[in-house]
């Protein structure tokens, strides 16, 4: 088990540094020791930045479910592989085995190969968090097809240019879904969207809500028949290393949605080998990520990474604020999870709520807390430190992207010391860098600039769907030879990171670059605000001034809004300098964020700049009533 488990900092020092000097030999190692393949790589590693071209295992033959089911099965067959658990928390939870997943997922493959489905097709998964979300991803995998999962959360037109652009043949979705007291028609989304999508030849549904929904005659069929129908038995298909294994769509601020192309073996390695470290997953821990299927966080996390190492992994279905806020504590003391891995937006949400509801429950199973997707403010790190980890679970923030395929920068919990807001050191294997406005590696620490990664890493995107081009000038054009985040961060004393944002929100203020993080951050400390988001607009003197839009927690509300505005001010002057002070503040009920919990910035610079006229695209827009809400109390 050479390498494979980091037990201490000194010994995360060396391997790190033989991960740097010898990549090549690192990774074989790695690749070599844990997995099975059906035939081996004939070279490591082959890049070129400038083309950009990335290749791993060059060669190589294997197939990630092979990897993630069967070869569990002598070992660990009766192990739950997923414990899925239901919105409404009246209804039972499931155990599925590794056996039991291995046949589900044979079967739904075969199901699958009858309707045509082979290697290299595209098929689109939209399905709420349940146990066939996990099926289908890995009946397309073991049968070479390519999955494209669209989170059920997005809206016809969302989802039929995500279909469009990749050409699916297929889709998989149910009847419907429930999110909290809702319940969603699933369906009546599909069939919109299929109306502008002809290349979909077949739609699987599956039961889940038992509402009526339309059936197309030819195209739609209901999962379970032909489930019970199929053969349990199916044999892999072999893949090479290179061959794509999905495509996954991330939103910029602008243009189309990005198909972010990941393949099959360096992406397995990385997933797994970082899964065990950053979670420190032992064999009978129990891992729950409460992130969608839909985002990487999922496909990495909750599916693969996990599954690659035997884990037991939850898949909740649910929210956290139902059927009240405690129910993400009452899932940790029923299944008494070890390692607990949310988004700070959830966090933030629960912190505003009553403490009892955590305070409720037995968290005492917990060892590693995970945080992802955004900068975790210091208040919300606190509140997650003290309350849910009861100060002895270390935490885990750790910084990566759908482009990156795994985590990049992040603690190792009870190796690394942790410090709140930093992502603190990089993973084993990877290389960032910071850059100045001269494209000028910045040395030394104590600096600030823009994250670049200098060397390739096994699970990195190899290109955008059908657009190679975009994927060269979005992140191998701004710096020569550097795969290019579009994040800014901070390198301290002891060369920790502590990522500051989008580059694109950074603020130029009379010629002072200032990161949104570390202001909101201060803002967000006052004991009387729950979140904030600030923003620049034009200004005579400064060139930009900052706009704050800022939420006030239940006991703020009663408050002096000109005194809270001073006492903010007060706070930014204290924690970071005058130059950060706010020159609008806003008090608001909510930001506007995408889907999958970022604080959208874009929307609020155009309300700040009196420009709302147009949004833009604002369709992957978790709530558009709250932009409305922001922008009529902007023009009082
Ligand atoms: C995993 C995921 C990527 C962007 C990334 C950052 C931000 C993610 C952190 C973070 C500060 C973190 N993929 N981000 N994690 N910022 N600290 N720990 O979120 O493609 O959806 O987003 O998210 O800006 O570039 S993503």
């Amino acid at each position: 088990m050479s390498n494979y488990h980091i037990k201490n900092l000194e010994e995360y020092f060396q391997v790190y540094r033989k991960s740097v000097r010898n990549p090549e030999v690192f990774w074989e190692e790695i690749a070599e020791e844990h997995f099975v393949w059906r035939k081996r790589w004939d070279k490591v590693l082959q890049w070129d930045f400038t083309k950009p071209e990335v290749k791993w295992f060059e060669n190589a033959q294997l197939n990630i479910t092979e990897n993630c089911l069967d070869r569990h099965l002598s070992i660990r067959g009766d192990k739950t592989a997923i414990l899925f658990e239901p919105n409404n928390p009246e209804e039972e939870a499931q155990h599925i085995t590794y056996f039991q997943l291995h046949e589900r997922v044979s079967k739904m493959a075969n199901v699958l190969k009858e309707h045509g489905i082979k290697k290299g097709d595209r098929i689109c998964i939209y399905l709420p968090m349940i146990p066939e979300l996990a099926v289908a991803v890995l009946a397309c995998a073991r049968i070479g097809a390519i999955h494209s999962v669209v989170f059920a959360g997005f809206s016809s037109i969302a989802l039929s240019t995500r279909i469009n652009d990749c050409d699916c043949k297929m889709v998989i979705t149910s009847d419907g879904s429930y999110r909290g007291a809702k319940t969603i028609d699933l369906k009546g989304i599909v069939d919109v969207a299929l109306e502008d999508c002809p290349g979909i030849e077949t739609t699987l549904v599956v039961k889940r809500t038992g509402v009526k929904v339309e059936m197309k005659e030819g195209r739609d069929k209901w999962l379970q028949p032909l489930l019970d129908e199929a053969h349990a038995d199916c044999p892999v298909e072999v893949m090479d290393a290179e061959d794509p294994l999905f495509i996954l769509y991330t939103s910029g601020s602008t243009g189309k949605p990005k198909g972010m192309v990941h393949t099959c073996a360096g992406y397995m390695v990385y997933t797994a080998y970082t899964f065990k470290n950053i979670f420190q997953y032992r064999e009978n821990d129990v891992y729950w990520c409460t992130a969608d299927v839909g985002w990487i966080t999922g496909h990495s996390y909750i599916l693969y990474g996990p599954l690659a190492n035997g884990a037991t992994t939850v898949m909740f279905e649910g929210v956290p604020s139902y059927p009240d806020f405690g129910r993400f504590w009452e899932i940790v003391e029923k299944h008494k999870v070890n390692q607990f891995y949310t988004a700070p937006t959830a966090i933030r949400a629960l912190a505003k709520e009553n403490l009892s509801f955590v305070e409720k429950y037995d968290l005492s199973s917990l060892k590693v807390l995970g945080s992802v997707g955004e900068p975790i403010n210091e208040e919300a790190w606190h509140w997650y430190n003290n309350n849910v980890g009861k100060k002895k679970s270390p935490i885990v923030d750790t910084w990566w992207q759908t482009e990156t395929g795994g985590i990049l920068i992040s603690p190792i919990p009870y190796v690394t010391p942790t410090t709140p807001t930093y992502a603190t050191l990089p993973f084993i294997g990877i290389q960032p860098t910071l850059m100045d406005e001269n494209e000028k590696e910045i040395a030394g620490n104590q600096v600030e600039g823009r994250l670049c990664i200098k060397f390739p890493w096994p699970s990195m995107a190899r290109t955008i769907w059908g657009n190679h081009d975009r994927y060269r000038d979005t992140y191998f054009s701004a710096y020569k030879n550097k795969y290019f985040t579009g994040d800014g961060a901070m390198r301290d004393e002891v060369g920790y990171y502590r990522i500051t944002g989008r580059v694109d929100d950074v603020i130029i203020v009379s010629g002072h670059n200032l990161g949104t993080a570390p202001i909101e951050d201060a803002i967000n400390e006052h004991p009387a605000i729950a979140e904030s988001a600030i923003v620049g607009f034009p200004h005579d003197i400064k060139g930009n001034a900052l706009y704050g839009f800022v939420i006030l927690k239940e006991t703020g509300q009663k408050r002096d809004r000109d005194n809270l505005r001073k006492e903010i001010n007060q706070q930014i002057t204290e924690q970071i300098g005058p130059i950060a002070k706010l020159d609008k503040i806003q008090f608001v009920v909510g930001l506007p964020k995408t889907r999958s919990g970022k604080i959208m910035r874009r929307i609020l610079r155009k309300i700040a700049c009196n420009d709302t006229e147009n949004l833009g695209d604002i369709s992957t827009l978790l709530n558009p009533e709250v932009v409305e809400s922001i922008i009529k109390e902007a023009l009082k």
